[in-house]
């Protein structure tokens, strides 16, 4: 029986690989998308098939996760094996700016998916992208049993989302889970988290495009892991036999600034010497060291990362410099070499 799968957030990073995992793994993979006024469909357009044809097996339908009665209607419609809720406002930074919005989406957003799945009758696995900055103060290393202290609107609703998620495991029986993942990045990881930010800069550093780079806090501690890897660890949370909770992280801790040095170094230029501070990019109040024991999924999942940070920095690097030696080219036009100046031709100044 081919199983049939709900990802919300399919165009985000880990949409679209999971969605390139579970089409590889034989599921009809279903993803909500926003109905945007371009397209907004570029990390799974590879992946796209006229759905006219026979054997299409990805589908998409517009919705949101602000509107409750549409994903009633779709999940009824629908009826997936597996709902795979990835759809969030996942910026830190951006929920401070942005603190009701967040919650109405990074929050809400998930009590509303939950209904969705109770009110239609359904029966199916439910997967919740909880996080890493749940433990925000709380030093580490962090495991399931650490205790949370969110640092951010950001957290505060991924907080909210994470005892929602447990409470309908509890009170309907649901197989629902919630996977608490560290930072993972990869070449499609957005423009404006730390890492993207460094290695697309690195490469119009390199290129000759810009001279700097604006930062933030040089000293925060991240456990960054490989998105392919963790969405991986997603799929083995929703085929084990019982519903738990599991953290996936890598337990390798560098800061921003190794990271950095790194980066800079795999293209041959000192970091120090085009990196320059801009106090909008610090946060009122900030997450000092995310460091992950994953010992639970490695013993109960079977579940290993293989790519660190250090390792992550020079694999982005390497992606964006062949990504802008092609946009580069003579006919493309000006303008599209310009994007990759960061941070203000493509981001607003606090991101
Ligand atoms: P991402 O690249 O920012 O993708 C977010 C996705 O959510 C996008 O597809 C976005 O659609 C969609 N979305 C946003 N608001 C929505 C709404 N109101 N209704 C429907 N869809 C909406 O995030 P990611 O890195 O793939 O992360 C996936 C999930 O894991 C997020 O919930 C994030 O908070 C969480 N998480 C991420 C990490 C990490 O390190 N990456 C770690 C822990 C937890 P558009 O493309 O239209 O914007
Ligand atoms: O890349 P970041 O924006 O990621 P952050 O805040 O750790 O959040 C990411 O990981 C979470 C899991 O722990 C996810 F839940 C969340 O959705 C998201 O994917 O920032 C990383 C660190 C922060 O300490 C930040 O202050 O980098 C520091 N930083 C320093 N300069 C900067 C900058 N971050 C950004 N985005 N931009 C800067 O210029």
């Amino acid at each position: 029986m081919t199983k049939r799968a709900l990802i919300t957030g399919i165009t985000g990073q880990d949409g679209s690989y999971l969605a390139e995992l579970l089409l590889s793994k034989g599921y009809e993979v279903h993803g909500l998308i926003r109905r945007a006024s371009t397209f907004n469909t570029s990390r799974i357009d590879h992946l796209y098939v006229d759905p006219h044809l026979p054997g299409a097996k990805l589908f998409l339908h517009y919705g949101d996760l602000s509107d409750g009665a549409r994903l009633v209607t779709l999940l009824a419609g629908i009826d997936p094996d597996e709902v795979y809720n990835l759809a969030a406002q996942s910026h830190v930074r951006v929920s401070f700016d942005e603190p009701e919005h967040t919650a109405d989406t990074t929050g809400t957003g998930t009590i509303r998916m939950l209904e969705a799945v109770r009110l239609s009758g359904i029966k199916t696995r439910f997967y919740q992208a909880s996080s890493s900055e749940l433990y925000g103060a709380t030093p580490p290393p962090q495991n399931e049993d650490t205790p949370f202290y969110p640092r951010s609107p950001y957290a505060a609703a991924k907080l909210y989302s994470y005892w929602i998620t447990k409470n309908y495991r509890e009170a309907y029986d649901m197989f629902a889970v919630n996977g608490i993942l560290f930072n993972h990045e990869s070449p499609r990881r957005g423009e404006t988290f730390v890492t993207r930010k460094i290695t697309r800069a690195v490469a119009a550093i390199k290129a000759g495009v810009q001279d700097y780079v604006y930062m933030g806090n040089l000293d925060a501690v991240r456990d960054w892991g490989y998105a392919p890897e963790y969405v991986e660890g997603m799929w083995r949370m929703l085929q084990a036999d019982a519903p738990d909770d599991y953290v996936l992280a890598t337990g390798v801790g560098i800061t921003v600034r190794e990271f950095l040095e790194i980066a800079f170094d795999r293209v041959g230029l000192n970091w120090e010497d085009h990196v320059r501070f801009d106090e909008r990019y610090l946060r009122p109040t900030e997450v000092d060291a995310l460091i992950g024991d994953n010992t639970r999924a490695r013993t109960k999942l079977g579940w290993k990362p293989t790519v660190d940070g250090r390792e992550l920095a020079r694999l982005m690097v390497d992606a964006d410099v062949e990504a802008l030696e092609h946009a580069g080219r003579p006919w493309i036009d000006r303008v599209q070499l310009d994007s990759w100046r960061t941070p203000t031709a493509v981001a607003p100044v606090t991101a």
